[in-house]
């Protein structure tokens, strides 16, 4: 099939305390790859679509058939969604930012320590299921925002916060509830340890090309 669960980079513990080890093991080979599995079969007799790159399928959600629209929104956001954020943590990660992300940063939220608030704070306030994101928005500056459901910053005429995805925060209860249950802010908080700012400020560089 065309979508593939792709391979952690790290153990299922390796984010402990921060992320348990149960809870990447069912987020990644259950949540994750049933949209994946959802997504394949929501493309079964769409054979050109299965060639896509999954973030060009999320760019053009409008521009997918109405039959098959709302599934590959829902599982190929859920792909694209997890696929990222897997790649945005790292047991080494944690600190802060350098170089051009840094001073974008600054740019828009005065400090860091802005962003963190302004970003914890779209992460705390998103009601349900959602993420929490930070982009590079048209205007070639970075922001803050949040989407529902599987959405992100890239589905444009679906979100409203349009824009290059440079890191999310899984805000569904799935992501936190064994080790957290209620308390998202200390899930939230947690994830600062293991953010891996090298990808993050290569996914900017990226963008900005
Ligand atoms: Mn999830």
């Amino acid at each position: 099939m065309a979508f593939q669960l792709p391979e952690l980079t790290y153990s299922f513990d390796a984010l402990e305390p921060h992320i348990d080890a149960r809870t990447m093991e069912i987020h990644h080979g259950k949540h994750h790859a049933a949209y994946i599995s959802n997504l394949n079969g929501a493309l079964a007799d769409h054979a050109s679509l299965q060639e896509c790159d999954i973030s060009d399928l999320c760019r053009n959600i409008q521009e997918v058939p109405e039959t098959i629209r709302g599934a590959v929104q829902n599982n190929g956001g859920g792909h694209f969604n997890h696929d990222m954020f897997w790649k945005s943590m790292n047991p080494n990660g944690g600190g802060t930012p350098t170089g051009d992300l840094a001073s974008a940063i600054d740019g828009s939220f005065d400090n860091f320590e802005g962003f963190q608030e302004v970003f914890a704070n779209a992460a705390k306030t998103r009601f349900g299921s959602g993420w929490a994101w930070l982009c590079l928005s048209s205007s070639g500056t970075v922001a803050v925002c949040s989407t529902a459901n599987q959405d992100n910053p890239l589905m444009a005429g679906v979100v409203d916060c349009v824009g290059t995805p440079l890191l999310g925060l899984d805000v569904w209860e799935h992501a936190y509830y064994l080790n957290y249950q209620n308390r998202r802010p200390d899930y939230i908080a947690a994830f600062w340890n293991v953010v891996d700012w090298n990808t993050v400020s290569a996914r900017y560089e990226t963008a900005q090309a």
